[in-house]
C-alpha cells in the first residue's frame, strides 16, 4: 500500500513544504489526536455510482460545516489509489474554501491498514455499508469485515438489524478484533449512502435531488456519530 498524505490547502505549492510530505503525518500522530480521528471513505461512489463530481461537493461542505462546529477533531477522506478521481476532486474544492488542512485532508492507503503501513492513527473508521449490514459484497465494506473479523458481525448484531439509507450506526469494535489490535480502530461506523446502481437494492433511478440530500444526509450522520464518541 502506498500511503501518501496530501493538504488540500497546499496543492500546487513546492514540494519541500512540509505539509506536503509524510512528516505532517508523523508530526501530528500522537494517540491523542488519533482517538480523534474519522476516516472515511467516499461513501455511494463506487458500488453504488453516485456521480463524484456531487459527491466531491456534498463532502467537501459537510465537512466544512462540521469542522467549524466542533473543535479539534480530524477528519481524512481515504481511497485506495493515486489515482483516485474522488480524491483529487475533493482536495481542489477543499483547496477553495478556507478549510484547515491538518484537521481535513485526503490519503492514499487501505483504510483497514492505515497505522501500520500508512503511519496514521485514526481510531474511528468509516463505512460504506449495505442496507442489511452484511459482510463480503465488495468494496470498503468486504475489506472492513474481513479484516475486523468474526467479531465485527456480532458487535453490528447487538446495535443494529438494517440501515435505511442517510442514516448511519456506531458499532465499538470489541477488543479481540485484530482491527482493534493491530490497527488501534475503536469504534466503526456503519453509513449507507444513496445507491444510484440499478443491479442493487433500492435504486434511485437517477434522481439526483434525492439522492444528493441522502448523501448529504449520510455524511452529517456520520459526522455528528462521530462526535458523540470522541465528547
Ligand atoms: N480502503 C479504502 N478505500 C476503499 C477500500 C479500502 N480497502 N476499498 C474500497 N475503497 P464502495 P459504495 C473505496 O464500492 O459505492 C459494497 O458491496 C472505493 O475506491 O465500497 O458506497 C457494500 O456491501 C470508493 O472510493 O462503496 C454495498 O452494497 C469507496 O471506498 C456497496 O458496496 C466506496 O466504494 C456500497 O457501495
Amino acid at each position: 500500500v502506498e500511503a501518501d498524505i496530501t493538504c488540500p490547502m497546499e496543492v500546487g505549492k513546492g514540494s519541500n513544504d512540509k505539509k506536503e510530505s509524510g512528516e505532517h503525518a508523523k508530526e501530528s500522530d500522537s494517540d491523542d489526536v488519533g482517538s480523534r480521528t474519522l476516516a472515511f471513505p467516499s461513501i455511494s461512489t463506487a458500488d453504488f455510482q453516485f456521480d463524484l463530481d456531487r459527491a466531491s461537493d456534498i463532502i467537501v461542505d459537510t465537512a466544512a460545516d462540521f469542522l467549524q462546529k466542533f473543535d479539534s477533531i480530524r477528519l481524512v477522506l481515504v481511497d485506495l489509489s493515486e489515482k483516485s478521481r474522488i480524491l483529487s476532486l475533493v482536495k481542489e474544492k477543499a483547496s477553495k474554501k478556507s478549510i484547515d488542512c491538518s484537521r481535513f485532508f485526503t490519503f492514499v492507503g487501505d483504510i483497514t491498514q492505515l497505522r501500520t503501513r500508512g503511519g496514521l492513527q485514526c481510531s474511528v473508521i468509516a463505512n460504506a455499508a449495505n442496507w442489511r449490514l452484511k459482510p463480503g459484497g465488495g468494496g470498503v465494506n468486504a475489506a472492513i469485515f474481513s479484516a475486523a473479523g468474526e467479531s465485527l458481525q456480532h458487535a453490528t448484531r447487538k446495535c443494529a438489524d438494517a440501515l435505511r439509507p442517510g442514516t448511519s450506526v456506531v458499532v465499538p469494535l470489541p477488543s479481540i478484533s485484530p482491527l482493534h489490535q493491530r490497527e488501534g480502530v475503536t469504534h466503526v461506523i456503519h453509513v449507507l449512502g444513496p445507491n444510484m446502481n440499478p443491479m442493487r437494492p433500492d435504486y434511485m433511478k437517477n434522481d439526483y435531488t434525492k439522492g444528493s440530500k441522502i448523501l448529504h444526509e449520510a455524511y452529517n450522520s456520520l459526522f455528528e456519530n462521530f462526535a458523540s464518541i470522541v465528547q
